[in-house]
């Protein structure tokens, strides 16, 4: 889109216009950086404000603009009371009481989304859920350029959704979390899918209602909703009138599993499209990751058999049910981006053998309980570590042995001394790695290095 049509977009949505408009970009992270770019070449007049004292990208934001005002440690008071609109970063709760009072005095709040929905005119399909985001996000986008499509794939993935305006596409395939569609009104996804709804961020949000709602709020719009039919909250949000496709691994649906001469498939409306086999990740919930990622793919008109051949090659992605390594017959299996409980539980319910599960970290106010039963199905014993390895520790109450371990290296320590050839340690923490870590990333790292270790 050409400059002027997108200052008549953001001035219709949002009443945002360079010549009066005062703007304050809230936090320098990612996000934040992309933002002052943006409003840069547009020519909007702007400040940044970040709580920190010194954010860890302000020596790299000062050599290429080094001429915004920018106030840290804190969010500025008076910048706040003079700004016409706040763009808030994913990362800063809108409970904060220095954005609650701009509101009171009539500060608009807006999203890098915003911004992005206001600056493209091509197709926007949209994935939120509390688990397999990224995996779908990034099915989607290998499908789009199986296809042939410039596609751009980013937002809570990694790449801030502004920065994926700096090469053409004809599709942009965005990953949002709860905090960018709280704060996100102009999104019209030609395409969107809640995946599932299971406890997370309740350090952030009310409680998991709450949480539902601002997810809910991917389906703003007038676009395709892809439905989940096994999770009985996303089912509710069903809208009367709307085109929809769903799909289901437990029952018939538009995309769903089904056997046939002994053999699983991923089909559609009664077709089959592949066998469920040739879907080379681990995990029944991959199986429904696949099946959404053809229903959005399907809503902007992708070949069924292009879109199968990308399901066929997909390499899945690090961290999430990754195999490590085989050692003296035992399986070790990297899954740290479990970070909430759902996660956890869909990685051992895939499994037909009882694991050895190392879990722990921070809980992010979650009910440890919601964990219990899947572990004493599935687990043969846990070993636990990080800040809320006690809170899960009660909650087992002994149905299974519980093992504590300090850090990474004595967890995988711990859990070499028991197991024995045929079985599988997973690493599927349930709970933020931020205690302990830099981040997931981090945390898997540390795993898969104590892992081979083990070798040496
Ligand atoms: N922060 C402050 N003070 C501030 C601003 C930020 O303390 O004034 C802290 C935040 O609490 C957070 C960190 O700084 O711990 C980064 O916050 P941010 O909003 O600046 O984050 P960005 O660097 O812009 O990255 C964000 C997403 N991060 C968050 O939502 C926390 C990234 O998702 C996303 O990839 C990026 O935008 C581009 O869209 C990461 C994430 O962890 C992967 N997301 C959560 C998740 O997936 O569970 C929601
Ligand atoms: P997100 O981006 O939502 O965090 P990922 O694709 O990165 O999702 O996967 C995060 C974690 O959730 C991993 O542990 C992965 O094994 C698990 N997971 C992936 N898809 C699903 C799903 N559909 N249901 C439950 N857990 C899932």
């Amino acid at each position: 889109m050409d400059s002027l049509a997108i200052l008549n977009a953001l001035k219709k949505n949002f009443a945002l216009e360079p010549q009066s408009a005062k703007v304050v970009v809230v936090g320098l992270g990612d996000t934040g950086i992309s933002v002052a770019h943006y409003l840069q070449k547009l020519g909007f007049n702007f400040a940044i404000t970040d709580s920190r004292a010194k954010p860890p990208l302000i020596d790299a934001f000062f050599e290429v603009m080094p001429d915004t005002p920018v106030f840290t440690g804190g969010f500025d008071e008076a910048a706040f009371k003079v700004a016409t609109h706040l763009v808030v970063s994913p990362g800063v709760a809108l409970t904060e009481k220095s954005i609650v009072k701009a509101v009171a005095n009539g500060t608009k709040i807006i999203s890098d989304i915003d911004l992005f929905a206001c600056s493209v005119n091509v197709p926007i399909i949209a994935i939120t859920g509390s688990n397999g985001k990224s995996t779908v996000t990034t099915m989607v986008g290998e499908m789009a350029k199986c296809a042939g499509k410039k596609v751009g794939v980013g937002g809570n993935l990694g790449t801030p959704a502004l920065e994926l305006l700096e090469q053409e596409a004809d599709l942009f395939v965005l990953e949002l979390s709860s905090f960018q569609l709280e704060r996100t009104t102009a999104l019209n996804a030609v395409a969107a899918t809640v995946l599932n709804v299971s406890a997370d961020h309740l350090d952030r949000h009310n409680d998991i209602a709450d949480y539902a709602h601002e997810k809910q709020g991917i389906f703003k719009g007038d676009g395709i909703m892809v439905i989940n039919v096994d999770d009985p909250v996303v089912d509710a949000m069903r809208e009367a009138g709307r085109r929809l496709f769903t799909f289901s691994i437990k029952k018939e649906a538009d995309f769903y599993i089904a056997g046939q001469n002994n053999v699983e498939y991923l089909m559609h409306n009664k077709q089959c499209l592949m066998p469920l086999a040739q879907l080379p990740l681990e995990g029944r919930h991959n199986a429904a990751n696949a099946l959404a990622a053809l229903a959005l793919g399907g809503s902007v008109g992708l070949d069924e058999q292009v879109m199968c051949n990308a399901l066929k090659t997909f390499k899945g992605l690090e961290h999430r049910m990754q195999r490590v390594a085989e050692i003296r017959g035992v399986t070790w299996v990297n899954d740290s981006k479990a970070t909430n409980i759902g996660a956890c539980v869909a990685a051992l319910e895939g499994y037909e053998r009882k694991v050895i599960l190392i879990a722990g970290g921070d809980a992010k106010g979650a009910d440890m309980n919601e964990l219990t039963p899947a572990i004493k199905e599935k687990a043969k014993c846990v070993v636990l570590m990080g800040k809320d390895a006690d809170l899960i520790k009660q909650a087992l109450n002994d149905c299974v042995p519980v093992y504590m371990a300090e850090n990474m290296a004595e967890a995988v320590k711990i859990s070499a001394s028991l197991a024995t050839a045929g079985d599988s340690v997973l690493l599927s923490p349930a709970c933020a790695s931020l205690d302990q870590y830099k981040n997931y990333k981090d945390r898997g790292d540390q795993f898969s290095k104590a892992v081979l270790g083990l070798l040496a």
